[in-house]
């Protein structure tokens, strides 16, 4: 399925998907996104946190060919650079990264950035600082991501969905389970790394999540 990927579209879709290859049974990250794609995901984060540069450009260009094929948009977590040198469709930093004036400097126009977001504090510099969308978390506890703040919970994600004009995507502990909770709160996009990287048949748990998350929307 192709859809159309700009800055101000690269969050229109239900399930945003990351890489984790410490945490998906021992396949490697390009095995996990092959099978990610051919279950029609449309936005692939690639977040590879204890790897080399050299390793993570070589994993990212294939990547962003699979991804490109497949019609779907790719984002690279942190690292600028690469995601410049592979032609990324957007790059995704947290609040310790560099700020996200400086990277548009390096990006330019065309080139989305995300940013991670724990409060409406941040939440309001992000789209001051010309953030493209954020993310919303962690809602739950996780134990995917090292030094996370506490779980911001339903409080903030109910008052990003109210009072946030940019894209949003809701992140952290974010299950099949859970995820009706996430949409009926207003989350039209929802990322998840260990539910999906960690699922045995990765097809399915895809399958099963989107129709959870079509029939919460349906019912909200
Ligand atoms: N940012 C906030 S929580 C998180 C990131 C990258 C990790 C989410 O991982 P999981 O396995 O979906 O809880
Ligand atoms: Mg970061």
């Amino acid at each position: 399925m192709t859809r159309p990927i700009t800055r101000r579209t690269i969050l229109d879709t239900d399930l945003y998907c990351l890489t984790a290859q410490r945490f998906s049974r021992g396949r490697s990250c390009i095995e996990v996104v092959r099978a990610m794609l051919d279950a029609g995901v449309t936005l692939v984060q690639y977040r590879e946190k204890t790897k080399s540069a050299r390793e993570k450009y070589k994993e990212c260009l294939a990547i962003r060919e699979m991804t490109r094929q497949a019609g779907a948009a790719f984002i690279v977590n942190d690292d600028v650079h690469i995601a410049m040198l592979v032609n990324a469709d957007g790059v995704h930093v947290g609040q310790d990264d560099l700020p996200v004036e400086s990277v548009r400097r390096l990006v330019g126009e065309d080139m989305a950035i995300g940013l991670s977001t724990h409060s409406p504090e941040q939440a309001r510099a992000a789209v001051a600082c010309g953030a493209d969308y954020i993310g919303v978390g962690p809602v739950f506890r996780t134990f995917t991501k090292e030094d996370v703040c506490e779980p911001v919970g339903f409080t903030y994600l109910e008052w990003v969905a109210a009072n946030v004009e940019i894209p949003f995507v809701a992140i952290g502990g974010i299950k099949e389970h859970n995820v009706a909770d996430i949409v009926r709160r207003g989350a039209r996009c929802v990322a998840m790394v260990t539910e999906i990287t960690q699922a045995e048949d990765i097809g399915a748990k895809i399958d099963a999540i989107r129709r959870a998350m079509a029939e919460a929307k349906e019912h909200s």
